[in-house]
């Protein structure tokens, strides 16, 4: 147990923060990066290895087979920032096909997971400059290494970007050029539209990993703001949302309820919902249009020989 649950204070704590104000508005929502916890963390890792999540295993493919391609794009001597960093594994496939890599930035708030990575690389790589940031990348903050040491080259993997609404993304993309400086470079990996069963199913396996992930989140907040959650009583989803044209997931209410966190009660109708996280989709052409308005030019398209994920080459 972290804290004694009855002392836990919204104004600050960040969770019950989110938790109390997400719940409390009409429309009842809950920020998608609580949902990585150490638990949610290795259910991620699990869904990745699922039949029906094509993302992990398509973007894998991409960066093997385009190998040579990233290597050109990314000149000699770059300094690698990896933006929501995790366990890192498609780095070392990148920093492994790059021509003399000097450094490498992991950004990640999971400092657990940060440290590990930065061991790891530094050993694997070891005439490479690692100087983990621990910081949330939507905050603003300086990077280490100026532009002395070599050219600079952004790398937010995973369709990370896609869990992002319009605003924080432009937010994004405008730091990352702040970063990365005028002649910096970019790489991004978003997941591609396509038909709408097959988008579903990746956010609704068969073998419920997926309902786990979204569920635990229900069971983080009665761990640890002494929630009365009963998850028995709640329900994964999977949504289209063509406006959006974004996969939803959210939390269903299997009956009339009420649940009690941080000594407040919300109420729950049959069939009200949480959302908990939106995963959009692009075509070429929407993800062309979101790099301009955060000051990128698309230089490079790549994708899977099944045209599922894209990776895409990002010039000022
Ligand atoms: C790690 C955020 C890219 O949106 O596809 C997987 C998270 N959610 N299954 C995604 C996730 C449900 C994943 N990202």
């Amino acid at each position: 147990m972290l804290h004694a649950t009855n002392s836990i204070d919204p104004v600050e704590n960040v969770f019950a923060r989110d938790v109390v104000g997400g719940l409390s508005a009409d429309v009842k929502t809950l920020p998608s990066r609580w949902l990585y916890d150490e638990r949610g963390s290795a259910l991620f890792e699990e869904i990745t290895r699922q039949d029906e999540y094509y993302l992990t295993r398509a973007e894998t493919s991409i960066l093997r087979e385009r190998r040579r391609h990233i290597a050109d794009f990314v000149e000699s001597g770059a300094i690698l920032i990896e933006y929501g960093a995790g366990a890192g594994v498609k780095t070392e496939l990148v920093l492994a096909g790059l021509r003399n890599p000097r450094g490498y930035v992991p950004i990640d708030i999971a400092a657990p997971f940060l440290a590990e990575t930065s061991k790891r690389i530094a050993s694997r790589f070891p005439s490479l400059w690692v100087r983990p940031v621990e910081r949330n990348f939507l905050d603003v903050f300086e990077v280490p290494f100026d532009s002395c040491y070599g050219g600079r080259t952004g790398f937010f993997p995973g369709s990370t970007m896609g869990n992002l609404d319009a605003i924080e993304a432009k937010t994004l993309l405008t730091q990352m050029g702040r970063h990365l400086g005028d002649d910096g470079r970019a790489i991004i990996g978003v997941d591609l539209q396509k038909s709408v069963d097959m988008l579903l199913r990746a956010y609704d396996d068969s073998a419920d990993v997926t309902a786990a992930f979204n569920l635990n989140l229900l069971e983080r907040i009665n761990t640890e703001l002494g929630g009365d959650f009963r998850l028995e009583q709640f329900e994964h989803a999977a949504r289209w949302n063509e406006i959006d044209k974004a996969v939803e997931m959210h939390l269903v209410s299997l009956c009339d309820q009420c649940v009690t966190i941080c000594g407040r009660t919300f109420n729950f109708r049959t069939s009200e919902t949480i959302h908990t996280e939106s995963s959009r989709k692009y075509t070429a052409e929407s993800f062309e249009q979101l790099a301009r308005s955060g000051g990128w030019r698309v230089a490079e398209a790549w994708q899977d020989a099944d045209r599922l994920f894209g990776l895409f080459g990002l010039i000022r």
